[in-house]
């Protein structure tokens, strides 16, 4: 007989149910409660088999299946791990092992003395959707509450933060309204600047097998054609940067042949008559030619559109990363608004999060304009009601909306941070213009990076470091994409000395002298106690969650105290606005009359290409964990060029060939993958390989920082550069490996698990 242990995958914010198997006659591997309890002994049998991960069968947002990385998690994540806090003065020097006790009254020192000499923004702390909840809202109570500055921030900044902006200004709050069953009931989905494939499977195989059986129709809009694009009814590779377009383009023949559900306008929403003026510059001669496609497949997806009873869209990257993510997101709200797409079951604007906990990010308050329960820091109410529930004096909380990623760089370049701690993030590979983010990193006067693994980029950059008990190791409450809560149930003890984010960030409240505050989280359990009371009322109502109901399952929010649990219909497959009513003053949905603008750094003679940058199946991210696994790293040996035979040829480039690819900001060598997948005019390097890793491959050295106005995400997606052969040849066979290397399956074949093997 074996014990189980119920939580979700680490990886994606598709959030897979995983079943991790304990043998039960071993009774060194008991289930930790929280990262407190007692902790089994450590034993180090080569080889032996000491817990196995499997899908669960029982999670509704995914049925037990789980992709490749979901079947591997147990392969990386006790290798190189960070053991205990090590401290140094200075970045050339070694580091060496302090105790937590002298750790912590370090950081206590650094936090009054940067409170002393330049005030409570001198403090600048940056975090990530790969966070619990309970870590996420005990971060915003130290710093926002505690501490009193706004400057905290996450990841999510880099992700999602043109999907949290889109809901919130045409719908009046965050919060992606459809669910997962809307993938087994629409007829057409709509999929723009997503490679649901390659990031989302789960999500893709259940959609593109109803699709299949039921004779649905798959739009895919990217310059690419990845496996995503390779499934689809109609594929348009629009130039980068013209989804703006690509999108009024359909609402103007939309708007022409009458295609509107004219009640639901009326009933449901604002601003229809402004959103038709600027669709009027919208007509099909226009968009096709700014787009690079034809007026025959622009009108395709129209009709698609049009004679759809159930559309439902899903994006990611290609449209939040985007000096114009916020417009680009209305505009897709605005075509379901406008043809009625809207809170009946398979319609809707889907936002698929990128992290496994950017959804419980953004309940939690983790962005530096947000407060938990979906309030906005710049509310006075708002702001009223955190610091009552947080037994703070009125004032606590800043008025100010706090710095965003890119803004904490500006601010270390200026010498206005004293100390900058990062947390489950590794910036020094995922910002954008990475040489200036070094520069600025190499000028902080003193960094906190707090990480499960050793060394990283970031620690490179780092004064302090301290150990982060992970995914396994510490119990604690995810959200997906689709509002499913799921309890991640610690199953290991953690590695070292390491602890939960949530009991540093509480332990540094403490001993600031914040004990009333913190005195009541013991547990994990106490932490998301506390947090739920302060989504009461708010769309993200969780009042009538807590661990011990979430122990039997997960389910999904809204989900208020006074909720029936009794049937599967009460805890999951819930859509938001299924009303019409909406969470905006008037309470209807407010269209965005919103221009296209363009990228904001357009190709020009000196840089001819447009290069674009993303994620491969098998990677996660910055590899601190995927890059540890044979089996991936056989999958995607390296970092590579994509570009297209004809541009190849143009510049006389072959296959093994080597080229340098040069912005304004730095320069990237590589081998070159010569493919028709991607449009002309476009290049395309994946993002994974930072500076440990490989040498001068870091798809950010060439990115620039330009971001949304409104959401103030980067342009990641998006920048101008110039390519030049290099006299370097790739050795055979890597090239022939980065040929093959999109040819992988999709699926872990059902049955087999992922084995941890010690
Ligand atoms: N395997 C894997 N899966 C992951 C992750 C991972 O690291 N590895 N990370 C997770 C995270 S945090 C995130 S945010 C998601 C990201 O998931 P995705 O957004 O699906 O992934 P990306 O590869 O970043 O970009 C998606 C697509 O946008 C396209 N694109 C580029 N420019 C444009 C444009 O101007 N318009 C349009 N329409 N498309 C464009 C690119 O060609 C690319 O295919 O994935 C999650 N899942
Ligand atoms: N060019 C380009 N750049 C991009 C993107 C892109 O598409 N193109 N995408 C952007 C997006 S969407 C994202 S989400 C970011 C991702 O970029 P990052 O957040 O920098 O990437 P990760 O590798 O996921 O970093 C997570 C870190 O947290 C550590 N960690 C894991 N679990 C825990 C834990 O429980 N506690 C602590 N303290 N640490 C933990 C890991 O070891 C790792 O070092 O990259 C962004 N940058
Ligand atoms: S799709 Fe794969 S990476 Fe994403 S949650 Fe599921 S198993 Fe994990
Ligand atoms: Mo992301």
């Amino acid at each position: 007989m074996a014990d189980v242990a119920k939580t979700q995958c680490p990886y994606c914010g598709v959030g897979c149910g995983l079943e991790v198997v304990l043998p039960q006659a071993d009774p060194d591997i008991a289930p930790a409660a929280h990262s407190q309890a007692p902790k089994p002994a450590h034993r180090d049998q080569a080889g032996k088999i000491i817990w196995q991960a499997r899908g669960d069968r029982a999670h509704p947002s995914s049925l037990g299946k789980i992709c490749v990385k979901g079947g591997t998690v147990g392969e990386g994540i006790d290798r190189d791990r960070l053991l205990y806090p090590m401290v140094r003065d200075r970045l050339d020097q070694d580091f060496r092992r302090i105790s937590w006790d002298q750790a912590y009254d370090l950081i206590v020192e650094k936090i009054k003395g940067a409170i002393a000499s330049q005030g409570p923004d001198a403090i600048c702390v940056y975090g990530s959707g790969q966070f619990q909840t309970e870590d996420y809202y005990t971060a915003q109570k130290l710093i926002k509450g505690c501490i009193g500055t706004n400057n905290f921030d996450a990841n999510s900044r880099l992700c999602m933060s043109s999907a949290v902006s889109g809901y919130f200004h045409s719908f009046g709050s965050d919060g992606p309204p459809p669910c997962y069953a809307d993938l087994d009931q629409t007829d057409c989905a709509f999929l723009i600047g997503t490679n649901t494939a390659d990031c989302h499977p789960i999500i893709f195989n259940r959609l593109t097998q109803q699709l299949k059986k039921n004779k649905g129709t798959l739009i895919v809009i990217d310059p690419r054609r990845t496996k995503t694009a390779e499934k689809a009814t109609l594929h348009l590779a629009i130039k980068p940067g013209s989804d703006m377009m690509l999108l009024h383009g359909i609402g103007h023949l939309l708007l022409k042949w009458g295609k509107l559900d004219r009640s639901y306008i009326e009933a449901s929403t604002e601003g229809f008559a402004a959103y038709v003026e600027v669709l009027a510059h919208y007509p099909p001669r226009v968009v096709a030619a700014a787009c690079g496609i034809s007026i025959q497949h622009l009108a395709a997806a129209a009709r698609l559109w049009a004679k759809s009873q159930r559309v439902l869209s899903l994006w990611s990257m290609g449209i939040n990363q985007s000096t114009e993510g916020t417009a680009k997101c209305r505009a897709i709200i605005n075509l379901h608004l406008m043809t009625g797409n809207m809170g009946r079951p398979g319609t809707g604007p889907f936002s698929l999060t990128g992290q496994p906990n950017a959804m419980g990010g953004r309940e939690a308050g983790g962005l530096a304009h947000i407060l938990p329960g979906y309030r906005q820091v710049a509310n006075p109410e708002h702001r009223r009601e955190v610091e009552r529930a947080w037994q703070l004096p009125e004032g606590s909380i800043s008025s100010t909306p706090g710095l965003a990623a890119w803004e904490m760089i500006l601010a270390l370049e200026r010498g206005e941070v004293e100390l900058f701690w990062v947390a489950a993030t590794n910036p020094a590979v995922s910002m954008p213009d990475l040489e200036r983010t070094k520069r600025a990193l190499a000028r902080s006067p003193f960094t906190i990076c707090q990480d499960a693994y050793f060394p990283t980029e970031t620690t490179e950059y780092a004064h302090l470091v301290l150990p982060a008990a992970q995914w396994g190791e510490k119990t604690g409450v995810m959200t997906n994409s689709e509002r499913v809560v799921t309890l991640c149930q610690g199953f290991k003890q953690a590695r070292g000395e390491a602890k939960a984010d949530w009991e540093i960030f509480a332990a540094v409240g403490r001993r600031l002298g914040f004990t009333q505050q913190f005195e009541a989280q013991a547990t994990s359990a106490d932490v998301f106690a506390e947090f739920v009371i302060l989504t009461a009322g708010r769309l993200c109502d969780m009042t009538g969650l807590d661990h011990g109901r979430l122990a039997a399952g997960p389910i999904q929010w809204p989900m208020p105290a006074q909720a029936s649990l009794e049937t599967a219909a009460d805890r999951f497959d819930k859509r938001l606005y299924s009303n019409g009513r909406f969470l905006t003053p008037s309470g209807k949905a407010q269209f965005a009359a919103l221009h296209h603008r363009g990228l904001a750094e357009p190709p020009d003679p000196d840089y001819p290409w447009v290069l674009t940058t993303g994620r491969l199946y098998g990677h996660w991210h910055t590899l601190t964990r995927t890059g540890r696994i044979e089996r991936l790293n056989k999958m995607h040996p390296g970092a590579f060029l994509e570009i297209h035979p004809k541009d190849a040829a143009a510049l006389q480039l072959v296959a093994g060939d080597w080229v340098e690819v040069r912005s304004r900001r730095g320069s990237v060598q590589l081998p070159l993958l010569i493919t028709r997948a991607i449009a002309p005019g476009t290049l395309f390097v994946p993002m994974h390989w930072g500076f440990l890793w490989a040498d001068k491959m870091e798809a950010n050295a060439l990115t620039h920082p330009e971001a949304c106005p409104i959401s103030k995400q980067p342009e990641l997606k998006a920048c101008a550069v110039a390519v030049a052969k290099l006299a370097t040849q790739a050795d055979a066979q890597l090239q022939e490996q980065v040929q093959a290397q999109t040819q992988e399956p999709l699926m872990v074949p059902p049955g087999q698990v992922a084995i941890a093997r010690r």
